[in-house]
Protein backbone atom coordinates (compact mmCIF):
# COMPACT_ATOMS: atom_id res chain seq x y z
CA UNK A 1 0.00 0.00 0.00
CA UNK A 2 1.09 3.58 -0.73
CA UNK A 3 2.19 5.44 1.76
CA UNK A 4 -0.18 8.38 2.79
CA UNK A 5 0.60 11.75 3.62
CA UNK A 6 1.49 12.92 7.44
CA UNK A 7 -0.99 14.76 8.70
CA UNK A 8 0.33 18.70 9.84
CA UNK A 9 -2.66 19.11 10.98
CA UNK A 10 -3.65 21.95 13.26
CA UNK A 11 -5.06 19.31 15.88
CA UNK A 12 -1.59 18.38 16.59
CA UNK A 13 -0.55 22.54 16.42
CA UNK A 14 -3.03 22.99 18.66
CA UNK A 15 -2.08 20.56 21.57
CA UNK A 16 1.93 21.63 21.08
CA UNK A 17 1.37 24.97 21.76
CA UNK A 18 -1.23 24.10 25.36
CA UNK A 19 1.43 21.62 26.25
CA UNK A 20 4.03 24.40 25.81
CA UNK A 21 2.02 27.14 27.47
CA UNK A 22 0.69 25.11 30.33
CA UNK A 23 3.83 22.62 31.00
CA UNK A 24 2.06 19.91 30.74
CA UNK A 25 1.58 16.57 28.78
CA UNK A 26 -1.45 16.07 30.62
CA UNK A 27 -5.26 14.82 28.67
CA UNK A 28 -8.16 15.15 30.97
CA UNK A 29 -9.91 12.23 30.38
CA UNK A 30 -13.62 13.76 31.06
CA UNK A 31 -16.33 10.64 31.55
CA UNK A 32 -19.56 12.41 33.10
CA UNK A 33 -22.77 10.10 34.06
CA UNK A 34 -24.82 9.28 36.79
CA UNK A 35 -26.82 12.50 37.49
CA UNK A 36 -28.63 15.02 35.06
CA UNK A 37 -27.66 16.60 32.17
CA UNK A 38 -27.39 20.10 33.59
CA UNK A 39 -25.59 19.14 36.91
CA UNK A 40 -23.46 16.70 34.13
CA UNK A 41 -22.46 20.10 32.78
CA UNK A 42 -21.78 21.71 35.90
CA UNK A 43 -19.40 19.47 36.98
CA UNK A 44 -17.92 19.38 33.85
CA UNK A 45 -17.13 22.85 33.23
CA UNK A 46 -16.17 22.87 36.83
CA UNK A 47 -13.52 20.15 35.88
CA UNK A 48 -12.33 22.10 33.10
CA UNK A 49 -11.91 25.33 35.00
CA UNK A 50 -9.69 24.00 37.52
CA UNK A 51 -7.67 21.92 35.64
CA UNK A 52 -7.05 24.10 32.46
CA UNK A 53 -3.69 25.35 33.37
CA UNK A 54 -2.67 22.12 33.93
CA UNK A 55 -3.72 20.31 31.24
CA UNK A 56 -3.06 20.16 27.62
CA UNK A 57 -6.09 19.05 25.91
CA UNK A 58 -9.59 17.14 27.32
CA UNK A 59 -10.85 13.93 26.10
CA UNK A 60 -14.73 13.49 26.38
CA UNK A 61 -15.73 9.13 25.97
CA UNK A 62 -18.41 8.89 24.44
CA UNK A 63 -20.92 7.92 27.58
CA UNK A 64 -20.10 11.31 27.96
CA UNK A 65 -22.10 12.57 24.63
CA UNK A 66 -24.47 10.37 25.20
CA UNK A 67 -25.40 11.69 29.15
CA UNK A 68 -24.90 15.20 28.24
CA UNK A 69 -26.91 15.17 25.14
CA UNK A 70 -25.57 17.48 21.40
CA UNK A 71 -26.19 21.09 22.74
CA UNK A 72 -24.84 20.37 26.52
CA UNK A 73 -21.34 18.95 24.52
CA UNK A 74 -21.20 21.44 22.38
CA UNK A 75 -21.08 24.18 25.10
CA UNK A 76 -18.70 21.39 27.16
CA UNK A 77 -16.55 21.28 24.08
CA UNK A 78 -16.88 25.56 23.98
CA UNK A 79 -15.14 25.92 27.68
CA UNK A 80 -12.63 23.34 26.13
CA UNK A 81 -11.69 25.78 23.65
CA UNK A 82 -12.47 28.91 25.77
CA UNK A 83 -9.18 27.86 27.81
CA UNK A 84 -7.20 26.95 24.52
CA UNK A 85 -7.34 23.20 25.22
CA UNK A 86 -8.12 20.76 22.09
CA UNK A 87 -11.11 18.59 22.38
CA UNK A 88 -10.97 14.56 21.77
CA UNK A 89 -13.77 12.48 21.36
CA UNK A 90 -12.94 8.99 21.84
CA UNK A 91 -15.31 7.11 20.12
CA UNK A 92 -13.02 3.94 19.26
CA UNK A 93 -14.29 4.82 15.92
CA UNK A 94 -14.57 1.00 13.27
CA UNK A 95 -17.49 0.61 10.79
CA UNK A 96 -17.84 0.94 7.25
CA UNK A 97 -16.69 3.70 5.67
CA UNK A 98 -20.14 5.78 5.10
CA UNK A 99 -21.18 4.99 8.51
CA UNK A 100 -17.68 6.44 9.57
CA UNK A 101 -18.18 9.32 7.89
CA UNK A 102 -21.50 10.49 8.98
CA UNK A 103 -20.53 9.79 12.96
CA UNK A 104 -17.14 11.95 12.15
CA UNK A 105 -18.75 14.35 10.45
CA UNK A 106 -21.40 14.91 13.00
CA UNK A 107 -18.35 14.88 15.97
CA UNK A 108 -16.41 17.37 13.50
CA UNK A 109 -19.69 19.36 13.67
CA UNK A 110 -20.03 19.40 17.59
CA UNK A 111 -16.61 21.12 17.59
CA UNK A 112 -14.10 18.11 18.16
CA UNK A 113 -10.73 18.80 16.62
CA UNK A 114 -9.70 14.99 17.50
CA UNK A 115 -10.90 11.27 17.20
CA UNK A 116 -10.19 8.29 18.22
CA UNK A 117 -10.17 5.36 15.41
CA UNK A 118 -10.04 1.51 15.99
CA UNK A 119 -7.96 0.11 13.21
CA UNK A 120 -9.82 -3.03 12.86
CA UNK A 121 -11.26 -1.40 10.52
CA UNK A 122 -8.75 -1.03 7.69
CA UNK A 123 -8.52 1.39 5.62
CA UNK A 124 -10.73 0.61 2.16
CA UNK A 125 -14.12 1.07 2.79
CA UNK A 126 -13.33 1.42 6.30
CA UNK A 127 -11.41 4.30 7.42
CA UNK A 128 -9.83 5.68 4.28
CA UNK A 129 -12.55 8.64 4.22
CA UNK A 130 -12.28 9.46 8.11
CA UNK A 131 -8.52 10.39 7.43
CA UNK A 132 -9.56 12.65 4.00
CA UNK A 133 -12.17 14.18 6.05
CA UNK A 134 -10.92 14.82 9.39
CA UNK A 135 -7.13 16.38 7.97
CA UNK A 136 -8.76 18.22 5.04
CA UNK A 137 -10.93 20.36 8.57
CA UNK A 138 -7.24 20.07 10.19
CA UNK A 139 -8.61 17.92 12.78
CA UNK A 140 -6.89 15.11 14.05
CA UNK A 141 -7.22 11.01 13.84
CA UNK A 142 -5.53 8.83 16.57
CA UNK A 143 -4.95 4.74 16.32
CA UNK A 144 -5.97 2.66 19.20
CA UNK A 145 -2.92 -0.02 18.59
CA UNK A 146 -2.76 -1.43 22.33
CA UNK A 147 -5.54 -0.99 24.78
CA UNK A 148 -5.01 -0.52 28.47
CA UNK A 149 -7.33 -3.70 30.18
CA UNK A 150 -6.35 -6.96 31.24
CA UNK A 151 -8.07 -8.29 27.78
CA UNK A 152 -6.37 -6.37 25.26
CA UNK A 153 -3.96 -8.99 25.10
CA UNK A 154 -6.32 -11.31 23.50
CA UNK A 155 -6.43 -8.99 20.23
CA UNK A 156 -4.08 -6.61 20.38
CA UNK A 157 -1.48 -8.99 21.56
CA UNK A 158 -2.59 -11.99 19.45
CA UNK A 159 0.19 -13.79 17.33
CA UNK A 160 -0.97 -13.07 13.60
CA UNK A 161 0.34 -14.87 10.48
CA UNK A 162 0.05 -12.80 6.92
CA UNK A 163 1.16 -13.35 3.75
CA UNK A 164 3.27 -10.87 3.58
CA UNK A 165 5.75 -12.37 6.51
CA UNK A 166 7.12 -15.50 7.26
CA UNK A 167 6.73 -15.31 10.77
CA UNK A 168 3.78 -14.74 13.15
CA UNK A 169 3.75 -10.77 14.68
CA UNK A 170 2.19 -9.47 17.16
CA UNK A 171 -1.58 -7.81 16.01
CA UNK A 172 -0.57 -4.31 17.68
CA UNK A 173 2.68 -4.35 15.48
CA UNK A 174 0.86 -4.50 12.44
CA UNK A 175 -1.40 -1.40 13.85
CA UNK A 176 1.37 0.37 14.58
CA UNK A 177 2.47 0.23 11.35
CA UNK A 178 -0.92 0.80 9.61
CA UNK A 179 -0.97 3.82 11.62
CA UNK A 180 1.97 5.23 10.40
CA UNK A 181 1.24 4.24 6.47
CA UNK A 182 -2.02 6.31 7.14
CA UNK A 183 -0.35 9.26 8.48
CA UNK A 184 -2.21 9.06 11.81
CA UNK A 185 -1.86 11.65 14.10
CA UNK A 186 -1.19 9.61 17.14
CA UNK A 187 -1.65 5.72 18.70
CA UNK A 188 -2.92 5.03 21.85
CA UNK A 189 -1.03 2.67 24.02
CA UNK A 190 -1.76 1.84 27.31
CA UNK A 191 0.65 3.31 29.73
CA UNK A 192 0.60 0.60 32.25
CA UNK A 193 2.33 -1.73 29.46
CA UNK A 194 5.42 0.28 29.39
CA UNK A 195 7.20 -2.36 27.26
CA UNK A 196 4.29 -1.98 24.94
CA UNK A 197 4.56 1.65 24.43
CA UNK A 198 8.92 1.10 24.27
CA UNK A 199 7.82 -1.60 20.80
CA UNK A 200 5.40 0.76 19.39
CA UNK A 201 7.94 3.89 19.73
CA UNK A 202 10.42 2.10 17.26
CA UNK A 203 7.72 1.18 15.07
CA UNK A 204 6.50 5.26 14.48
CA UNK A 205 8.69 6.71 11.76
CA UNK A 206 7.19 10.07 11.46
CA UNK A 207 6.79 11.72 14.64
CA UNK A 208 3.61 10.06 15.77
CA UNK A 209 2.78 11.18 18.99
CA UNK A 210 1.79 8.18 21.56
CA UNK A 211 -1.32 8.84 23.75
CA UNK A 212 -0.99 6.56 26.93
CA UNK A 213 -4.70 6.12 29.69
CA UNK A 214 -4.36 3.74 31.93
CA UNK A 215 -2.61 5.66 34.16
CA UNK A 216 -3.01 6.01 37.95
CA UNK A 217 -6.35 3.82 38.48
CA UNK A 218 -5.30 1.41 35.86
CA UNK A 219 -1.89 1.29 37.61
CA UNK A 220 0.33 2.64 35.30
CA UNK A 221 2.67 5.27 36.29
CA UNK A 222 3.33 8.74 33.92
CA UNK A 223 7.05 8.60 34.78
CA UNK A 224 7.93 5.00 33.57
CA UNK A 225 5.32 5.50 30.63
CA UNK A 226 7.13 8.72 29.38
CA UNK A 227 10.54 6.97 29.83
CA UNK A 228 9.41 4.14 27.53
CA UNK A 229 8.13 6.64 24.85
CA UNK A 230 4.72 7.75 25.89
CA UNK A 231 3.94 11.45 24.84
CA UNK A 232 0.55 12.65 26.29
CA UNK A 233 -0.82 10.64 29.44
CA UNK A 234 -4.61 10.31 29.33
CA UNK A 235 -6.30 10.64 33.17
CA UNK A 236 -9.55 10.30 34.20
CA UNK A 237 -10.22 9.01 37.56
CA UNK A 238 -7.44 10.20 39.24
CA UNK A 239 -8.31 13.20 38.86
CA UNK A 240 -12.11 13.83 38.44
CA UNK A 241 -12.49 12.00 41.37
CA UNK A 242 -10.10 13.21 43.66
CA UNK A 243 -10.70 14.76 46.48
CA UNK A 244 -8.71 17.67 45.03
CA UNK A 245 -8.77 17.89 41.71
CA UNK A 246 -6.61 20.88 40.93
CA UNK A 247 -3.75 19.61 43.31
CA UNK A 248 -3.99 16.18 41.43
CA UNK A 249 -3.57 17.20 38.30
CA UNK A 250 -0.50 19.39 39.36
CA UNK A 251 1.05 16.44 40.34
CA UNK A 252 0.84 14.19 37.17
CA UNK A 253 1.33 17.77 34.82
CA UNK A 254 4.81 18.07 36.76
CA UNK A 255 5.45 14.56 36.02
CA UNK A 256 4.68 14.38 32.68
CA UNK A 257 7.42 17.33 31.63
CA UNK A 258 10.29 16.30 34.22
O1 LIG B 1 -8.84 5.09 33.90
P1 LIG B 1 -9.14 6.54 33.83
O2 LIG B 1 -10.28 7.01 34.69
O3 LIG B 1 -7.90 7.38 33.99
O4 LIG B 1 -9.69 6.86 32.35
C1 LIG B 1 -9.03 6.50 31.18
C2 LIG B 1 -9.82 6.94 29.98
O5 LIG B 1 -9.19 6.50 28.81
C3 LIG B 1 -11.25 6.44 29.93
O6 LIG B 1 -12.01 7.45 29.31
C4 LIG B 1 -11.18 5.22 29.03
O7 LIG B 1 -12.38 5.01 28.33
C5 LIG B 1 -10.07 5.62 28.08
N1 LIG B 1 -9.27 4.52 27.56
C6 LIG B 1 -8.65 3.62 28.38
O8 LIG B 1 -8.76 3.73 29.63
C7 LIG B 1 -7.88 2.60 27.81
C8 LIG B 1 -7.75 2.47 26.47
O9 LIG B 1 -7.00 1.54 25.97
C9 LIG B 1 -8.38 3.40 25.65
C10 LIG B 1 -9.13 4.40 26.22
Amino acid sequence: MRKHAGSDSRFRKNILTASKNNFSRIILALDLQGSSQTQLLRTGKSLIENTASYICAIKLGRQTVLNLGMEKTRTLIATSHANELPCIIDDKLGDIDETNVAISQAYFELGFDGIIVNPIAGWKGGLEPVFKLAHNAGRGVIVLVYMSNPGATEAYGQLVLQNSHRKPRRQYEIFAERADLWGADGVVVGGNRPEIVKKVREKLHNGIDIYSPGIGTQGGKVLRASDAGSDFFIIGRSITRSRDPERAVQNFARQSVS
